[in-house]
Formats: structure tokens, C-alpha cells, sequence
């Protein structure tokens, strides 16, 4: 964005970071104040996966568009922390660390998303360092998924979205590509793109290959919406063997990206139709609830349900149909002959609420989140039409009239129902991600090219091919004298850390 200056400032902050203090706690070592009491050390849990897609990538990715040493260095500093999570009898990350302990852990149930996203970050600093010893961590990860809890599915490759590592069955909770699940599928396609040309990167690929067409069989479904007939799809959530919950998380609708870059990298032409529906469905909601934001999730009516009521278009104005339970002449509910069933009778339309039509539940709130504009940039840099460019102004526009505040873009309570209300929060990945979508998308497709750059689940670019990080020319070199003392911790740093030594003073 040309905020060369900011870059700068932003160094002195980076290089005086402790990794060792968290929430103002030491993690590493007891120590004495100077009114010597003896504080002992912190038993603390840093979150292994957030720390990793945020902090390693954030640095890795400062690194390849840089050049600049001093994040590479601090990757690494980091790198030595998360490297401890995988010092566990499986070889899978542990989902919290406490990273002064050297023993090994026991990761009990574990996310998959939390234990197959590390490896687009760790691969890539094998890359940069030529050091191979990051890869072969997360390699090991992802064997060890493909060969456990892949096998044991009942829908093979997908699993659920916790799973026990050694335990036979071991898998809980749903099938989805929503949370708990999403990122490890992003990442094997995406570590199958960072390491092509390379033998190894069949197996992220036939892995990808095999979720993405079992998925297609179990959890893709269509979404019944009159006058939209054929354009709308959704990727639901099925627990173990019951039937497909037709839901659409706004986690999920990564996919509709994830789906299209997928296509391209592997000639899966199905996929990148499959994710255009995916994107539109998220778009249309979106721009169908009462302030133009989307909710956290909606649970679309599946087209059985006897209680749903469809919307119809009657000379150009939308109408919504109840249609009747019972059918005209037949016993069954599909009515007529049993091996051709018909549609039911309209029995009398009324007008359309403000509800998204279709939609039988919400989860209402809205905290910025990037998934949907991320595919809608993908879709503009994958086909080019600009029709993705104008759908993602419309969301920039809702967005803003939604959630602008004086120090930034508020949560929003209720998503569904206008006018939109508040919430005094603004996640960290409203910066990382969803500001940097939409300014992608607006901008010309050689700014961060997709055939050249893959992102990480965090929206962090990290170079792909052979060229040296830095060459974008994007930043000039800086002063590193006035980078302050390594290490000596940031003032924001410090602050927490007086607030809590102030606990144990005189
Ligand atoms: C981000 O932190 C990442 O994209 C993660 O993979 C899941 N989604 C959140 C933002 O919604």
C-alpha cells in the first residue's frame, strides 16, 4: 500500500519483542524483583496454531516481501518456540504449549484445523533457510494424519473436526470445511502449490484431491432458493452418520477460493464451478440480511422440509410461498406415482420477510470476519470477470455503513436485522485479512499475483519459486541503529508486565 514509513516504524517494535513474555508473564525462568520477591515461573499456554498463523507467518510473509533480515530472525526465534509443540508421542502439534517445559506433551483431542496448519510456515522457512528440519515436522504431521485418522473416517480422506490421535474410532464432532477443520484443507492444497515440481508434493495433492471429491458426495449441497435455481451452493456440516445439516458458516466460505485456485493448480474443472456457487452463496447472503453483513452461520431449510417456506418472484416482485404439507392426489408427500415425483402445490404466497430467504436459523453476529471477500478476490483473479470486483464494493460499502466506528470497523450484534448495533471489538484479522482482500481486489492482478505469491490461512503472502525475497523492491533498507535493545520487550510489553509485577510488589 506504499506505507514505507509505517514499515519502519512498525521494526523498532519487532526487533524489542519478547518472545518470553505473555500477557506480561515469563515463561522461561523464576526470577526476583527488585524488592526480591521471588517470582516463580509462569506456567502459561500459548495458543500453538493462532501464534503460528499470525506471528510466524506475519514475519515470515514481512520477510519474502522485504528482504529484511531482522524478521527473518525473529521467525526463527519464534520457529524454536512452536518447534516444542511437536514434541509429542504422535508428532502432532499440541494445541496449547507451554513452551518453558521441555518434556513432551499429551495432546489429548485435538482440532484438525490446529494440527494441520503449521505446515504452509514451516515448509516456507525450509525454503528460506535451506534448513530442512522445519519441513520434516510438519511432514510428519501430515503422514501421520493420512495414515491415521484419514483412514479410520467414514468418509475417508475427510475427518472430523476433533480427533484423539491414538485412539481407534477417536474421531469427534462433524465433517465440515467450517471451523475446527478449514485451514488443514487449505493447507495441503496450498503446500502441494509452495512445493511443486518437488516429488513430495503428490501427497498434499492427492490428499486434496481425495477430500475435495469425497466432500463433493457428503457435505456439498445445493441451496433451494426460487428464481436462483442451480446458482446457489453450500458445504454443510455432517456428524457421524447422520444426515447433511445445510449450513453455511462464514468460516466456510473460504472454500469457494480454496475450491478455484484448487481447479487451476490441479486442471479440476468441476472445482472451480463448484466454488464460483460456493462464493455467490456467501455473497447472496450477505447482501440479503437486513445491514449487509453476514452472520457468524445460517442453517438454509433443506428442500424436504415440510416447514420451509420458498421465496417466488410474481410479476417482478418477491414474494415468499408456504407450500402445502399434503400433496393432491397421492398418498405419499412427493404425491402422484412413487417413481416420479413431482413438486407440491403452492398454496398461497405472502410477502417476503426481512429475514435471508431460505434461511431457517442464524447465528446472528458479525465480528469482521474475511472469508467471503477472500473468495470473492480469488474468483476476480482466477476468471477475470469483473463482476467479483463490483460484488466485493458492495460488501466494502455494507460493510462500512454497518460497522464503522471512530477507532475502527466495530463487531456487529445482529447481523440480520438493521439497524446494526455495536460491539466494541475488532479482531486482529480485520487488518490482516479483510482490509487486505478488499484492497487486492480492487487492485490491478499483478499486485501480489496469485502465480506468484500463496497465502497463508492469516492472509500473509509468502513467496512461491526460486526468487529471492525482497526483489518486489518494496522496501528500501532502514536504519538498524535505532532499533532499540533485542529483546527488551515492547512498551506495550512492558506495560502488562509493570501491571503484573505490581501483583507481587510491597
Ligand atoms: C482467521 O484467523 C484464519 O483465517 C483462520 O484460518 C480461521 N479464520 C480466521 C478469521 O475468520
Amino acid at each position: 500500500m506504499g506505507l514505507s514509513e509505517e514499515y519502519d516504524l512498525c521494526r523498532p517494535h519487532v526487533n524489542q519483542l519478547n518472545m518470553h513474555w505473555l500477557n506480561g508473564r515469563d515463561w522461561s525462568s523464576a526470577y526476583r524483583t527488585q524488592s526480591n520477591v521471588l517470582i516463580p515461573r509462569e506456567i502459561v499456554q500459548l495458543p500453538t496454531f493462532e501464534t503460528n498463523i499470525r506471528y510466524l507467518g506475519g514475519l515470515i510473509s514481512a520477510y519474502d516481501l522485504s528482504g529484511d533480515r531482522l524478521m527473518l530472525e525473529r521467525a526463527l526465534d519464534l520457529a524454536k518456540i512452536l518447534a516444542r509443540s511437536f514434541n509429542t508421542a504422535s508428532g502432532l502439534p499440541a494445541s496449547r504449549i507451554d513452551p518453558g517445559h521441555q518434556s513432551s506433551y499429551w495432546t489429548g483431542s485435538v482440532s484438525l484445523a490446529e494440527a494441520g496448519s503449521l505446515s504452509l510456515e514451516f515448509s516456507r522457512l525450509s525454503l528460506i533457510t535451506k534448513d530442512q528440519k522445519w519441513f520434516d515436522l510438519t511432514h510428519r504431521a501430515t503422514e501421520f494424519i493420512k495414515q491415521g485418522p484419514a483412514v479410520r473416517s467414514d468418509h475417508p480422506p475427510l475427518i472430523t473436526g476433533n480427533f484423539v490421535p491414538d485412539q481407534k474410532g477417536g474421531l469427534y464432532g462433524s465433517y465440515t470445511f467450517g471451523g475446527l477443520a478449514d485451514s488443514y484443507y487449505e493447507y495441503l492444497i496450498k503446500v502441494g502449490q509452495l512445493l511443486s515440481g518437488r516429488a513430495v508434493a503428490k501427497l498434499y495433492n492427492d490428499l486434496y484431491a481425495a477430500s475435495i471429491d469425497t466432500a463433493r458426495k457428503t457435505l456439498f449441497g445445493e441451496v433451494p432458493i426460487p428464481g436462483l435455481d442451480g446458482q446457489l451452493l453450500t458445504i454443510g456440516k455432517r456428524a457421524f452418520r447422520q444426515p447433511l445439516v445445510p449450513e453455511l458458516e462464514h468460516l466456510t466460505c473460504f472454500a469457494g477460493g480454496m475450491l478455484g485456485l484448487g481447479a487451476r493448480l490441479l486442471n479440476r474443472e468441476q472445482d472451480l464451478d463448484d466454488g464460483r456457487r460456493v462464493a455467490s452463496t456467501c455473497y447472496w447472503v450477505s447482501q440479503a440480511t437486513g445491514t449487509g453483513v453476514q452472520p457468524e452461520s445460517v442453517i438454509f431449510y433443506a428442500a424436504d422440509d415440510t416447514s420451509r417456506e420458498t421465496l417466488t418472484t410474481i410479476k417482478g416482485e418477491r414474494y415468499e410461498a408456504v407450500r402445502q404439507k399434503a400433496s393432491i392426489g397421492g398418498s405419499s408427500r412427493f404425491g402422484g406415482s412413487e417413481t416420479e415425483p413431482r413438486t407440491e402445490p403452492i398454496k398461497y404466497y405472502r410477502h417476503l420477510q426481512g429475514d435471508p430467504p431460505g434461511v431457517k436459523f442464524s447465528s446472528p453476529r458479525y465480528i469482521g470476519r474475511p472469508e467471503t471477500i477472500e473468495s470473492v478476490f480469488y474468483m476476480y483473479r482466477l476468471t477475470g470477470d469483473k463482476k467479483w470486483q463490483e460484488r466485493g464494493w458492495r460488501m466494502f460499502t455494507s460493510w462500512a455503513a454497518a460497522a464503522r466506528a471512530k477507532g475502527g470497523m466495530a463487531s456487529v450484534l445482529n447481523a440480520v436485522h438493521a439497524p446494526a448495533r455495536h460491539v466494541d471489538n475488532m479482531e486482529s484479522f480485520v487488518l490482516a485479512e479483510t482490509f487486505k482482500y478488499h484492497f487486492l481486489l480492487q487492485s490491478e492482478p499483478d499486485v501480489l499475483s496469485l502465480d506468484e505469491w500463496v497465502f497463508n490461512t492469516e492472509a500473509h503472502p509468502f513467496i512461491i519459486g526460486e526468487r529471492a525475497p525482497g526483489s518486489s523492491g518494496l522496501w528500501k533498507g532502514g536504519n538498524d541503529k535505532e532499533l532499540g535493545v533485542r529483546g527488551a520487550g515492547t512498551d506495550a510489553q512492558k506495560w502488562n508486565r509493570l501491571k503484573n509485577l505490581e501483583r507481587f510488589g510491597p
